[in-house]
């Protein structure tokens, strides 16, 4: 195992998806650059850089069209090297995307039976997440929207989005699994709108489920950027929630594609903001990189890319501890009362009438002429950042 400054510890909790360092570097116009990585060798190669798991789709590690002897074989040979490496699968998902049977939609399709046959396959994908230890199923919907919004009464959709929850959530209790369900959100891409489309809607959606307690979310650094909204401000709220059970880090700039960039590489306030919340937070979850080496990138830029994720990862947790130690810092946060943020609004026995008796004591103008120092405070955030503090 590797030590020194910015190098990981499998407590840091650093994982990646099979899909994501063996992203062979097709895009919309162009072909694949990359020959395809054995997962065998994924797993070797995620265990050198110091990660502590990784994270697949069903079809990344077992084809859609294996034998049932076929999978045996499979899950054997990639057992063999998570046992020789120490490696963990925390999560694991579905592909409820690539092929032609989901170009309509999946849970959410109009034909019932590409429904059944969506519903049976992510079935079948939280059965190989159970065999394989972990403890998070991921859901996200790619194929769940439309581009002709005619073709897609949003409500009826919901209704089946919801119904295909609820049989994985009975399903998961009959099975007496540990696993939990976390759905991913995002606006849009590959259909011209996705249901569920930020944070805040998948919150709203999981309380309509009839197990509400094992489905939260799995937020994308990207998927809420591409919204123009910030990361950290959704983690927050679903922290908050108590929903955060996974989440997907890369880089985005706004009104893009979904970039998928290499984690910090963009936006490097946001990613400081979003490092210090989860190291602060208690989140005790994976720290897991969704994201995809450049196109230009050849075999040995695909480990430069999953280093440098981590590595930015840990260089700005080092940077929030020390946003934590700074006196100065300290000093311009109680100048703009971020302290006081604290203090329950209540007043006295929380009636009206001693809110009202105290506000008559209040002075609207003096009030209104405080200052609150931010320009000060986001300076010594900006020189933190720049590493002149
Ligand atoms: C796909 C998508 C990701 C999701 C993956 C999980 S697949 O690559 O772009 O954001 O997290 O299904
Ligand atoms: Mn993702
Ligand atoms: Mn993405």
């Amino acid at each position: 195992m590797t030590s020194g400054p910015y190098e990981p510890q499998p407590e840091d909790r650093f994982t990646f998806g099979l899909w994501t360092v063996g992203n062979p570097g097709r895009d919309p116009f162009g072909v694949e650059v990359r020959e395809p990585l054995d997962p065998v060798d994924i797993v070797h190669h995620l265990a050198d850089i110091g990660a502590y798991g990784v994270t697949l789709h069903d079809n990344d590690l077992v084809p859609a069209d294996a034998s049932a002897s076929e999978r045996e074989v499979l899950l054997k040979r990639f057992r063999a090297a998570l046992d020789s490496t120490g490696l963990k699968v925390p999560m694991t998902t579905v592909n409820l995307f690539t092929r032609p049977i989901f170009k309509e939609g999946a849970l959410t399709a109009n034909d019932p039976d590409v429904r059944r046959f969506a519903l049976a396959k992510a079935l079948d994908a939280i059965d190989l997440g159970a065999e394989l230890g972990a403890s998070i199923f991921v859901l996200w919907g790619g194929r769940e929207g439309t581009e002709a919004h005619a073709a897609k009464p949003v409500a009826e959709a919901l209704d089946r989005l919801a119904e295909a929850i609820n049989a994985m959530t009975t399903y998961i209790a009959e099975r007496n699994y540990s696993t939990r369900i976390a759905l991913e959100p995002k606006p849009n891409e590959p259909r011209g709108d996705i249901l569920l489309p930020t944070v805040g809607h998948a919150l709203a959606f999981i309380e309509s489920l009839d197990s509400p307690e094992l489905v939260g979310v799995n937020p994308e650094f990207a998927h809420e950027t591409m919204s123009g909204l910030s990361f950290h401000h959704g983690v927050a709220q679903a922290l908050w929630a108590g929903k955060l059970f996974h989440i997907d880090l890369n880089a985005q700039r706004i009104g893009r594609f979904d970039q998928d960039f290499r984690f910090g590489s963009e936006e490097v306030k946001e990613a400081f903001y979003l490092v210090h919340l989860l190291e602060t937070s208690g989140y005790s979850g994976m720290r897991h990189f969704d994201a995809h080496p450049y196109r230009t990138e050849g075999p040995e830029g695909v480990w430069d890319f999953a280093r440098g994720c981590i590595r930015t990862y840990l260089i700005l947790k080092e940077k929030a501890a020390r946003f934590e130690a700074d006196s100065e810092i300290k000093a311009a946060l109680a100048v703009a009362r971020v302290p006081d943020l604290a203090t329950p609004t209540k007043v006295g026995d929380g009636s009206a009438e001693a809110l009202r008796g105290y506000v008559k004591t209040l002075d609207e103008s003096a009030l209104g002429r405080a200052h609150y120092g931010h320009e000060q405070l986001d300076q010594l955030v900006t020189e933190l950042l720049l590493g002149v503090r």
